[in-house]
């Protein structure tokens, strides 16, 4: 089956891509040569005047180059030409005798945007699926069919850098009011406005206006004004990455070297920076990541799982902060009702209010219309008594963190609910198997385990127990994706995944502060490695207490090695929670981090001191949550390394350009991890003396990815 088809009338050829069998069209090799033979047939055709663009995808026009043909790549040279073959192409497609215009619906991302970019005119629907961007800086790349040279000379090198540095996607109104796109149309009236465009170019090809407005015209239109915005966008990004991803950089570079001196060399540059990110260890880790990801998004959960029941009804007992964002999350992810339980209607109010903020922010932002926003608050009804629970596939508890409550409140469930339906618990602390022993069907029982702020934080664990059936397991991962969220198959053991491998390193970071280590240093050494925040920072934003409860239980499962420094319960005792309080290791005015809180010295009993190298707080609390993951791993507390990294960089930010711990792991080398906390356990104590795990991999020589 051919990949590109067309049909010529009065004048244009309406051309349509849609890759056999794939679900989004890529910039291939393939395409790339049928492409060429599909140019020089138009170019032929005396009958045809201008062209009209459009993807035979349902809701993609092109996701970009074909991310698997990065992964060939041997050397930088193959990169380097692979760059200059696609900026062969769209030179080809830019120069081309004859207007082309592209109608875009869907993604139109990566080389998607680069080819629409070398086109003369764009049209785009107003569609939400229409997502216009240039994401290569998330996959360690840039931009290299063009990219860095056209989007800058359409919008403006300030619009243009800050959607290149960013990787984000933007909205085709957004795209329209930048000047990417030229008309913002309904879906339904693409065709005939794309055609009707390619036949006017044909007629006039002088349809130009300028992106970037005005304040892109005073900065872009002179040397001095261009200079200031690559120098902010430079120390932004340095800011940002503090230096660990290089892609940015040579973007700006490349985009930079294009403005001076002119578009030939412009794109020389693109190449040869292409060249050496593609091979490069970041982006390999990068796109290791993009593939994680996507084989997680068809993982069932469980082998030989049968398909998820239907989830057209959700209950949620308990309106706290976790049970609202679970309720609003649901209602603007999947669109279904949702039915908020708690034990008086003073709390429901408050719970349905904060769901509510989650369905307007998504109006503030514009990801919804006034219509669609009106619809999905609709969904949302609370009630103090287990009223409509009768018709809910799915109920999720996330009320107090006792075993008595959670397992009164699954019995009190399973009076209303449907045979059918799934009970699960949004636990972080408490063995689901214990909270199953009420059950008189934990065959349907399950974790949920979501991360705070529901809405915002990508990752959720899903906890089986023994007794779980697997079409519960693949019921509750189809919903956390349908919420949008990337999920992980864990055991039910203590800590799950994600809590378990970072106990040890907050609590390292404790014992550091204990010795007089000053918290805001303890947070830049380990922003400086890759962290989006430092650990003090996160037991600020996690809850001082809800931190410790977490530590106190893990050290009930797991003995010395994960207790908590005493000092610290003086500042809970102190009413120092952390951000929700006002007031934990930093001060806090309107909702804003300040700098350390001095207070907290006499508390936990010290002064600080001149501390420590930062390399030696990295690495106490970098091989702490080495030594730990491996233990789990070893435990089968993940099912692959593969989960637990992506769970560890979607749970809470482990670099990615590291890989993930595991990753990390094999990169520091087992022998050595090895020697090095042997010797920091001599050191500090037999909290640091390296696992079985980690002898065993030491002494095999085995890596978690061979
Ligand atoms: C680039 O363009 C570089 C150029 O500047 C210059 C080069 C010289 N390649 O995510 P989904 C697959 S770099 C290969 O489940 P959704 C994906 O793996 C590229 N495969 O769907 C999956 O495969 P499978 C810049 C790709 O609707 C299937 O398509 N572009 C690519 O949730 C469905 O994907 C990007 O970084 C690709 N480029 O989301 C965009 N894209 O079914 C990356 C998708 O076998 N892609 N696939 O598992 C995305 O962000 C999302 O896939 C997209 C659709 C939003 C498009």
């Amino acid at each position: 089956m051919a990949i590109f088809r067309h049909e010529v009338k009065d004048g244009v050829a309406a051309v349509t891509l849609d890759t056999p069998g794939a679900p989004v069209n890529v910039i291939s090799r393939v395409v790339k040569d049928d492409l060429y033979e599909l140019l020089a047939e138009l170019e032929r055709d005396a009958g045809v005047k201008a062209v009209a663009f459009f993807s035979g995808k349902p809701d993609n026009f092109i996701a970009g180059a074909d991310i698997e043909e990065f992964v060939q790549l041997k050397s930088t040279a193959d990169a380097e030409q692979l760059s200059r073959d696609g900026q062969a192409l769209l030179d080809r497609v830019a120069s081309f005798p004859k207007p082309i215009v592209a109608g875009i619906h869907g993604a139109c991302l990566g080389g998607g945007l680069e080819f629409a970019l070398a086109c003369s005119y764009r049209v785009a629907t107003d569609h939400p699926k229409t997502q216009i961007g240039l994401p290569e800086i998330q996959l360690g790349i840039l931009p290299a069919a063009g990219g860095c040279q056209r989007l800058p000379r359409l919008i403006g090198a300030r619009a243009a850098l800050d959607m290149i540095l960013a990787g984000k996607s933007e909205r085709a109104a957004k795209a329209f009011r930048l000047g990417i796109v030229d008309e913002l149309v309904p879906r339904a009236i693409l065709p005939e406005i794309t055609i009707a465009a390619a036949r006017r170019l044909a007629q006039s090809p002088f349809h130009r206006r300028h992106g970037g407005g005005v304040p892109g015209l005073l900065l872009d239109g002179n040397p001095l004004g261009r200079l200031l915005v690559f120098r902010l966008a430079r120390r932004q990004v340095l800011s940002q990455t503090k230096g660990n991803y290089p892609a940015p950089l040579a973007a700006l570079d490349a985009v930079r070297h294009g403005l001076s001196h002119g578009m030939k060399e412009g794109l020389k540059r693109e190449a040869q920076l292409f060249g050496q990110l593609a091979l490069s260890d970041v982006s390999r880790k990068l796109v290791q990541i993009f593939f994680a990801t996507r084989e997680l998004k068809k993982d069932p959960g469980v082998a030989g799982a049968p398909p998820p029941a239907e989830v057209t009804r959700l209950a949620v007992v308990g309106s706290g902060f976790m049970g609202a964002g679970i309720a609003g999350t649901t209602v603007v992810q999947a669109g279904i009702d949702v039915r908020l339980k708690d034990a008086d209607l003073g709390r429901v109010a408050k719970g349905l209010g904060a769901a509510r903020d989650i369905v307007n922010d998504r109006l503030t932002r514009r990801r919804i219309t006034k219509f669609e926003h009106t619809r999905l608050v609709a969904f949302l009804s609370g009630s103090d008594r287990y009223t409509g629970f009768g018709r809910a596939d799915l109920v999720i508890e996330a009320v107090f963190e006792e075993l008595a409550v959670k397992q009164q409140v699954l019995r009190e469930c399973e009076e209303v609910l449907p045979p059918s339906s799934v009970f699960a618990s949004n636990t972080s602390t408490i063995p689901i198997a214990r909270i199953a022993e009420a059950s008189r069907r934990p065959e349907q029982v399950i974790g949920m385990h979501f991360f705070s702020p529901v809405a915002r934080m990508p990752l959720l664990e899903v906890i089986p127990t023994a007794a779980t059936a697997p079409q519960t397991v693949s019921t509750a991962v189809g919903f956390g994706r349908r919420l949008g969220k990337t999920v992980i198959v864990v055991k039910d053991a203590p800590g799950f995944w994600v809590n378990r491998i970072l106990a040890p390193y907050m609590n390292e970071a404790a014992h550091l502060l204990v010795t007089g280590v000053r918290p805001d240093d303890i947070d830049a050494a380990m922003v400086q490695f890759g962290f989006p925040v430092g650990p003090i920072t996160l037991l600020d934003e996690v809850g001082i207490d809800v931190a410790l409860h977490a530590c106190e239980v893990l050290q009930a499962a797991f003995g010395e090695r994960l207790t908590p420094p005493p000092a610290l319960a003086a500042l809970v005792k102190d009413g120092r929670l952390g951000r929700k309080a006002g007031k934990g290791f930093y001060t806090y005015s309107n909702g804003k981090k300040g700098g350390v809180d001095p207070a907290i010295y006499p508390l936990l009993g010290l002064q600080p001191n001149g501390g420590i190298p930062s390399a030696e707080i990295v690495q106490r609390l970098t091989y702490a949550m080495l030594n730990e993951a491996a233990r789990a791993v070893a435990e089968g507390v993940v099912r692959t390394p593969r989960d637990g990294d992506i769970g560890a960089i979607y749970g809470f930010g482990f670099p990615p350009f590291r890989g993930g711990p595991l990753r990390y792991l094999d990169d520091v080398g087992a022998d050595r991890l090895y020697a090095e906390l042997q010797r920091l356990g001599e050191r500090l104590g037999p909290r640091f003396m390296p696992s079985e795990a980690i002898v065993e991999h030491a002494r095999s020589r085995a890596r978690f990815y061979p």
